[in-house]
């Protein structure tokens, strides 16, 4: 068995006045008790340090920077990956990065029980708009802040397995899940910050996106014969409702582990990697099984086309 005893960190809300330093010494605790009962890996939301600044319309796009990190690990930051090393726990989390070259990226990371960052991530799919929208009851202004990610995404051998990782709205995205399932992928790791509400569909609320965040989650694990460690920031900050729904999923597509409630808090998973081979080797033996010849539209196009009437 290759196993990974793997912890779901969750952070409750973090309010716009919240220091990164206060953040920190949260994920720090959170790392302890994962230590405590002994994980390998500990896994954190998106955009973990700071509020969900998404949210707000700035007019001056620059005026954002405040909310990005410059370098990683930091001053601030510095003592989060110390610890790990000090527990020989390797992580992952993700934030907002400004780049040495100006470019700014939804990003997220994996550092192994050295505490090196060995992968790094940025977020494909964007969701949201790029200019204030008064029809909606709240912004989401990803695609105004963020670049598309220009990384794809890559897979790394870590921990005796192959691991990968996707950002909040890739999870709802098959394909996310497929070109890592043909990179052998074991364990896929994600954060996410959902607000339970659609801020342009007020009767959809936090039942059915609970259900369409778990739906996606267990059809990618269990279409790639996959891992897949889903992690929240949760409740109400700045005004505005996160939904909880952190949870471990394993290659069958079952919950095997989930965290009740909105606040800081940690569940942890034996995950075995050798349970992927089973789906792997049969049903989703991709190599077997896969009609590339067939699949040609998903590549070659975005948008719908229908057929002639
Ligand atoms: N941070 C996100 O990517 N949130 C999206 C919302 C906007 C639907 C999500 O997929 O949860």
């Amino acid at each position: 068995m290759r196993m990974i005893r793997t912890a779901a960190a969750q952070l409750g809300p973090i309010q716009w006045a919240d220091t990164r330093q206060a953040v920190v010494r949260r994920m720090m605790d959170l790392m302890d008790e994962a230590k405590a009962a002994d994980a390998d890996l500990i896994v954190y939301p998106e955009l973990a340090l700071t509020t969900f600044f998404p949210r707000w319309y700035y007019e001056n796009r620059a005026d954002a920077d405040e909310w990005f990190e410059r370098e990683m690990p930091g001053p601030v930051t510095r003592a989060l990956f110390e610890r790990a090393a000090q527990h020989g726990m390797a992580m992952s989390f993700g934030f907002a990065e400004l780049t040495p070259e100006g470019r700014h990226f939804n990003t997220s990371i994996l550092v192994d029980r050295s505490g090196a960052i060995v992968g790094k991530y940025h977020k494909v799919h964007l969701p949201g708009h790029d200019e204030y929208d008064p029809a909606r009851t709240f912004q989401h202004l990803e695609k105004r802040y963020f670049e598309t990610g220009d990384l794809g995404f890559p897979v790394w051998r870590m921990l005796d397995g192959i691991i990968g990782m996707c950002i909040c709205n890739d999870r709802r995205w098959p394909e996310t899940y497929r070109v890592m399932g043909l990179q052998g992928v074991e364990m896929v790791v994600l954060g996410f910050n959902t607000p339970s509400v659609n801020s342009q569909k007020s009767e959809e609320g936090l039942a059915q996106r609970m259900f369409h965040h778990k739906l996606s989650l267990q059809a990618g694990a269990y279409q790639n014969s996959t891992w897949v460690i889903a992690v929240a920031k949760a409740g109400v900050e700045d005004g505005h409702h996160l939904m909880g729904g952190t949870c471990i999923v394993n290659p069958d597509g079952e919950i095997v582990a989930e965290l009740e409630g909105e606040t800081d808090g940690v569940i942890i998973h034996p995950c075995d990697l050798d349970a992927t081979r089973f789906g792997k080797e049969t049903i989703f033996d991709f190599q077997r099984h896969r009609r590339v010849e067939h699949y040609g539209r998903i590549t070659a196009q975005t948008g719908v086309t229908p057929p002639p009437d």
